[in-house]
């Protein structure tokens, strides 16, 4: 009997062992950080155009240069779009840093221009790894307020929220 406690012991340590380490892989590398669906006037891009956005944060301690890696709104997408691989100090995100992608279908605009568009009415943002198979991060979203964003909340990094201040490029507060 003492023997079948010691063993039931045992296969509940290694359980909650093995979700530790989920939740210390689901909060180390590379993450969408926050987006903006719907925007009217909340920032522009370079080109003064109020376009949508997706924030990327490097949690690591290594840069992380996301050339190459795909993006796409849609899960199951045959066709993700490729991030351009031409200019990596344009496509690195430093330790810690952010980066804001424009999903404004203005490739012609830079490397940080991605040929897709959010749609306020909810749908997803998904970045690929460069196997274009691996998901790196992902999130499915409802509806979205003009000018609002959705965001990793910094107090809890594993829930949503939304801001009326975004913060594009920025932590999120
Ligand atoms: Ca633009
Ligand atoms: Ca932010």
């Amino acid at each position: 009997m003492k023997k079948l406690f010691f063993i039931y012991c045992f296969i509940i340590f290694i359980i909650s062992c093995n979700k530790d380490k989920e939740k210390v892989d689901e909060i180390s590398g590379l993450f969408i950080n926050e987006f903006l669906a719907s925007n009217d006037a909340c920032c522009a891009d370079e080109n003064g155009e109020y376009d949508d956005w997706v924030e990327l944060y490097n949690k690591t301690e290594s840069p992380i240069d996301i050339g190459g890696m795909y993006f796409t709104d849609k899960p199951d997408d045959d066709d993700p779009y490729k991030i351009p691989d031409s200019i990596p100090s344009k496509t690195t995100i430093p330790p810690g840093g952010f980066l804001v992608l424009w999903c404004d279908k203005d490739e012609e605009q830079g490397v940080l221009h991605l040929k897709v568009k959010l749609s306020a009415d909810g749908e997803s943002v998904i970045l690929i790894d460069k196997d274009r198979v691996s998901i790196i991060d992902s999130l499915t979203f409802e509806s979205q307020k003009t000018d609002v964003s959705m965001g990793r909340d910094p107090t809890n990094f594993l829930q949503w929220k939304t801001f009326a201040n975004p913060t594009p490029g920025f932590p999120n507060n």
